[in-house]
């Protein structure tokens, strides 16, 4: 299938997503998201895709943000309608069974750092920017940025990205824990791809299991999130990959897991 704002590229079990407006610095519009919605729809049912990279065209941007052009124009219903679309968008991801590797490239900025944030991890080019700069325009975050920002930086940190609009680099988001890892620019891209695949090289099924296990722990009391952990503990016990990592492990031999 082909999308006007989208690419999808197959490398193995690994699908390298690609938001494909670099003249917008790949701004989310109404477009672009029901584009993204349906390509994240199809890999959820795509079991031959263990991991997904998630990242931006061109030199500059990996997402500078919701379309400021297109939502100048609508009424508040359309502008509800507007931030519900980008924030089942990011909803859709998070639940993805595959894992979803973010590879930063450059502005990440509003829903471009909310896009990020709805990804299990983050890697950044040393050139990224980041930001909630919504507030500079009239408006809150509203694809779920003032939820999981403060969840992943805590409220203080997220209070003061949220309310002063200020820009910050990769180091500073490194260092409070936004992202992962920082590569030189020219490498980034590599890096996602060799972290991809050592995921997909783990046992699928367990992978899925273990990132359903922390999305759904996030929402959960920890005793709630244990009794989860335990039952998909308990599943892993009837495949044949549990059985193979095992007896290769006992064995000091090597296994290839199947997804079964
Ligand atoms: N939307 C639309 N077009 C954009 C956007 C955007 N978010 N960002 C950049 N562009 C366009 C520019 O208009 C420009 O187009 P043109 O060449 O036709 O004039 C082109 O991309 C290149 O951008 P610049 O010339 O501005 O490039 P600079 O290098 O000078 O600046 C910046 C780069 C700093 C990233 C600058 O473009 C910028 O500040 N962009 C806007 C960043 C921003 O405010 N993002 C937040 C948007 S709001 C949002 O994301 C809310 C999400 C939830 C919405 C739900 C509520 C309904």
């Amino acid at each position: 299938m082909t999308y006007s704002n989208i690419l999808v590229e197959y490398h193995e079990q690994i699908a390298t997503v690609t938001i494909n407006r670099p003249k917008a610095l790949n701004a989310l519009n109404t477009v672009t998201l029901q584009e993204l919605s349906q390509v994240v729809h199809d890999l959820a049912n795509n079991s031959s895709i263990r991991v997904v990279i998630l990242t931006g065209s061109g030199e500059k941007a990996f997402v500078a943000g919701a379309d400021i052009a297109e939502m100048n124009t609508k009424t508040p219903m359309e502008a509800r309608s507007f931030s519900q679309l980008g924030q089942r968008l990011m909803n859709l991801i998070e639940s993805l069974p595959q894992p979803v590797i973010a590879a930063i490239n450059g502005f990440a900025l509003g829903g471009g750092l909310e896009l990020a944030m709805a990804c299990d991890i983050r890697l950044a080019g040393e050139n990224a920017r980041f930001g909630q700069p919504e507030v500079n325009l009239g408006i809150p975050a509203g694809f779920g940025g003032t939820q999981r920002l403060p969840r992943l930086v805590g409220s203080g940190r997220a209070s003061e990205i949220l309310l002063t609009a200020d820009l910050f680099d990769a180091q500073e988001a490194f260092r409070m824990g936004l992202v992962n890892r920082v590569y030189p620019k020219e490498d980034l891209q590599e890096q996602a791809m060799a972290m991809a695949k050592r995921i997909a090289s783990k046992a699928p099924i367990a992978v899925q299991l273990t990132k359903s296990a922390i999305y759904k722990g996030a929402n959960m009391d920890l005793i709630s999130g244990q009794d989860y952990e335990a039952e998909v503990f308990a599943l892993t016990f009837h495949t044949e990959d549990r059985k193979n990592g095992f007896r290769a492990f006992l064995e000091k031999t090597q296994t290839e897991f199947l997804g079964k």
